[in-house]
């Protein structure tokens, strides 16, 4: 059953962490709508809300529950407790522990090195995706913003084949990364993983992976990230 109350999520439409955001939405099938906001101007609406400038951003707009919501680890946990029911978390606290301690990893550490190589290939040889004067601008003031230099991307990448490494070990169909159901680090990987859909690279090299991002967001009843919907196929040598 759909939860039919007006929650908001500010977000940027192309923005991994917010993506982790609309699949806990997605999986607790909740009803919300998306206020897109512009990079830049965005923290003239966040930080008086919630005295940080990054999104995603959930608003309740519910008397009694919070104003805002920032970061989606504690919009996730916002959303468990909320809404227990489908449960993203296990009951036993042992699992617990270990799916928030993969969450912070994937959330802090994976996510920052994915947004790194993504924007390096955007910048170079993905640059084909969108060579359009305002999308490369974008990009290059998004390099700055983060400080992407070759140094610090080269170590993203190294970063990622760690990662990657031990997630295969783990994460193929049928198993999930803690215990035997679904939870909150699966949903989490896949999010913040899912911009390499784009990187031939990666796609040649780690099909599972995008098999395991692909079944998330079926069953979080999302769409789809770029490289991997339908009609990027027929565009896409690595997947015709
Ligand atoms: N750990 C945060 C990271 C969110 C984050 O880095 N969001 C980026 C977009 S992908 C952002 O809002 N950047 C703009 C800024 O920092 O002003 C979360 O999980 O919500």
């Amino acid at each position: 059953m759909g939860q039919f109350l007006p929650m908001r999520l500010l977000q940027f439409s192309t923005s991994h962490y917010c993506r982790k955001a609309r699949l806990g939405l997605g999986f607790k099938q909740m009803t919300y709508t998306v206020e897109n906001l512009t990079p830049g101007l965005h923290a003239l609406k966040v930080k008086p809300l919630t005295g940080l400038t990054t999104l995603p951003v959930l608003l309740p707009e519910t008397e009694g529950l919070p104003q805002a919501i920032a970061d989606s680890t504690r919009i996730l946990k916002f959303l468990e407790t909320y809404c227990p029911e489908p449960a993203l978390l296990p009951p036993e606290d042992s699992l617990q522990r270990e799916i928030w301690s993969l969450e912070d990893w994937l959330d802090e550490s994976i996510g920052v090195a994915t947004r790194f190589v993504y924007y390096d290939f955007r910048a170079k040889a993905g640059k084909h995706l969108d060579p359009s004067l305002s999308s490369q601008v974008v990009i290059q003031i998004v390099r700055r913003q983060y400080g992407m230099t070759p140094a610090r991307v080269q170590l993203a990448a190294e970063r990622l084949d760690t990662a990657l490494a031990f997630l295969e070990q783990r994460w193929q169909p049928g198993v999930w990364l803690v215990g035997d159901r679904f939870t909150v680090a699966d949903l989490t990987a896949a999010a913040l993983l899912s911009p390499l859909a784009r990187i031939p690279n990666y796609r040649a090299q780690y099909p599972w992976l995008f098999e395991q991002i692909g079944r998330v967001h079926q069953l979080c009843g999302e769409t789809l990230p770029p490289g991997l919907e339908p009609s990027d196929g027929a565009h896409d040598p690595l997947t015709a």
